[in-house]
């Protein structure tokens, strides 16, 4: 039995939601450095050049961006598959995947989580509300209406659950936290297909640490996580204090 693999980055963040629920699907054992985005140290920094999370490390490689270490992950545990089979459905699935860490990532985490959430939590600033309101009036509503279009009536993308269900669910799973659930009467396709997603067990079993994070202080989530059973390993890549960014968006 080898060691478990370490993903390092917080239950909050969606690429490390990601990452766990492949891990989980694929029945690999892990332990999370639960670090908030900003909080790395130095060796975080050398690991993960960009300074973001999350982080992949086993025996064999370390690896940051999270569509990397899903396609390690497909590539070194192939079963159960994160992709379909045919060509164009791996096609349009890979581009549904980047369409969530991209398009998802800027409107749902850089503008409505990062204003009302990250803003506050990690730079005790405040929230632009200006930034709040385009996001929900003008690039939310540009989103859905495209998924609509995408999206499956019931069931998953491709047969079992894939990489493309589990890529767009984990924003829409920040978006709840910033307090944003999709009108059902508007997007009805995606507002079912991101419920049915979002209440797979391997998202619905980490609640517990996302709802939990949420609600403790930044210091505090090492201990309370690995209180609450988390498997949280021995050493961390946090640092005490936050560093701004070196990527803009
Ligand atoms: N392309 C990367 C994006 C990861 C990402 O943006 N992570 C955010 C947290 S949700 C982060 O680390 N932000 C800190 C920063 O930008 O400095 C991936 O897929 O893993």
């Amino acid at each position: 039995m080898s060691d478990p693999v370490t993903i390092v980055g917080s239950y909050i963040s969606p690429y490390v939601r990601k990452v766990l629920v492949c891990l989980d699907l694929k029945g690999i054992d892990y332990e999370v450095d639960p670090i908030v985005p900003f909080f790395g140290n130095d060796e975080f920094g050398r690991i993960s050049p960009v300074r973001r999370i999350p982080v992949l490390l086993d025996e064999a490689v370390t690896l940051p961006d999270s569509t990397a270490i899903c396609e390690y992950l497909e590539d070194r545990y192939p079963s159960p598959p994160l992709l379909p089979e045919r060509p164009a459905d791996r096609a349009r699935a890979r581009w549904l995947e980047e369409f969530a860490d991209t398009r998802l990532g800027e409107v749902f985490i850089w503008r409505l989580f990062n204003e009302l959430v990250i803003n506050r939590f990690v730079w005790d600033g405040t929230t632009d509300d200006a930034v709040v309101r385009k996001a929900i009036e003008e690039e939310i509503p540009q989103i859905l209406d495209y998924l609509e279009g995408e999206l499956p009536a019931d069931g998953y993308l491709f047969g079992g659950l894939g990489i493309a269900d589990i890529a767009l669910a984990a924003f829409f799973r920040n978006a709840s936290f910033a307090r944003y659930s999709v009108p059902a009467d508007r997007w009805p396709r995606t507002a079912s297909f991101i419920g049915r997603v979002l209440e797979h067990p391997g998202f619905v079993k980490l609640r517990p640490f996302e709802e939990l994070s949420l609600r403790t202080p930044i210091p505090k989530h090492r201990d309370a996580l690995r209180d609450a059973g988390a498997p949280i390993p021995a050493t961390t890549l946090g640092a005490k204090t936050p560093r701004r960014g070196i990527l803009s968006t």
